[in-house]
């Protein structure tokens, strides 16, 4: 699943795996790194299926080592799959930045499916507007027409790329969602805290860390983490006022991990600063990222 920042990849890709996997927020580069998402199901009540979706990073034109890393992940990934989906907001204009992304992938995939996403923020005549308009810029292999906030058109789309899967062995066995260890999801879930409640560029220079894990004899479980920035100054404004923003965030992370690991937690948020943390090899190589690219 590939597409500009945005436009609701992770969304859609939760959706459809029917768990959280991967964090979402209003603010672009929110993924940095691919993760599988893994969906089985029966198709037409009768074959077990099993559909592997990688969410990707935003493709936008990078800067920064991390961006570099993180678009080159993107554009990687799309050397080994079966299907590629493009996933388009359909409320924003199908520009030439676009175009020139689908025109790059063509020259690496004979097909591309197209997603066209958030019909639910526009009129069905913009949408029949903007489908003719596409129609006639590009012959894609299929056009769905999906809301991934609500679901509308996401069985669909399943059904279809079922169908289409060349036959295999499962990959994965079926209780299995995603291929991110839960440390790092812990961490991503912490992050994305941080994106929702952090205003401007503060986000894009922290990383989170989960640095202890330890089950209790009461089966809850202590998480310890560390988020990293890369600017002393932007301490306080984690921190809050006698600690309150940094307390909300917790707490918020803490629900969420709660529900996902199905077990009491304990958070531990623990802010450092870390001028170069951008710069750190391990930090890309433990999220699969090439600190080259
Ligand atoms: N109204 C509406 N909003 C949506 C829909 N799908 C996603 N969004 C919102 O769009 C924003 C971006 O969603 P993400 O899933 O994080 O987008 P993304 O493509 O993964 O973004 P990056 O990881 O930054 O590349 C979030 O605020 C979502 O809630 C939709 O179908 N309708
Ligand atoms: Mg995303």
């Amino acid at each position: 699943m590939v597409g500009i920042p945005n436009s609701g990849k992770s969304t859609l890709i939760n959706k459809l795996v029917g768990k959280k996997i991967s964090i979402v927020s209003h603010k672009i580069q929110t993924t940095r790194f691919c993760i599988r998402g893994i969906c089985n199901f029966n198709l037409d009540n009768k074959f077990k299926s099993q559909i592997i979706f990688i969410d990707t990073p935003g493709i936008f034109l990078p800067k920064r080592r991390l961006e570099k890393a993180m678009v080159s992940a993107a554009w990687s990934e799309l050397n080994q799959t079966d299907k590629t989906v493009f996933i388009h907001d359909v409320s924003k204009p199908f520009d030439e930045n676009i175009k020139k992304i689908i025109n790059k992938i063509y020259r690496i995939k004979l097909d591309i499916i197209l997603v066209l996403n958030k019909i639910d923020l526009i009129s069905k005549e913009k949408l029949l507007e903007k489908i003719l308009e596409i129609k006639n810029l590009y012959n894609f292999e299929k056009i769905f027409l999906i809301s991934a906030r609500n679901g509308s058109g996401c069985t669909k789309l399943k059904t279809y790329l079922a169908n289409v899967m060349p036959i295999h062995s499962f990959f994965y066995d079926e209780d299995t969602i995603s291929d991110l260890p839960q440390s790092i999801l812990a961490s991503e879930i912490t992050r994305e805290k941080l994106f929702k409640s952090l205003n401007k560029e503060l986000p894009y220079n922290i990383t989170v860390e989960t640095e202890q894990w330890k089950i209790n004899s009461d089966k809850s479980i202590n998480i310890q983490q560390t988020i990293y920035i890369n600017k002393n100054n932007y301490k306080p404004i984690i921190l809050g006022k006698k600690g309150q923003n940094i307390k909300r965030i917790g707490i918020l992370a803490r629900k969420e991990l709660e529900k996902l690991l199905e077990s009491k937690v304990n958070l531990f948020l623990f802010v450092k600063f870390k001028k170069n943390w951008m710069d750190d090899p391990s930090k890309y190589s433990s999220v699969g990222l090439n600190y080259n690219a």
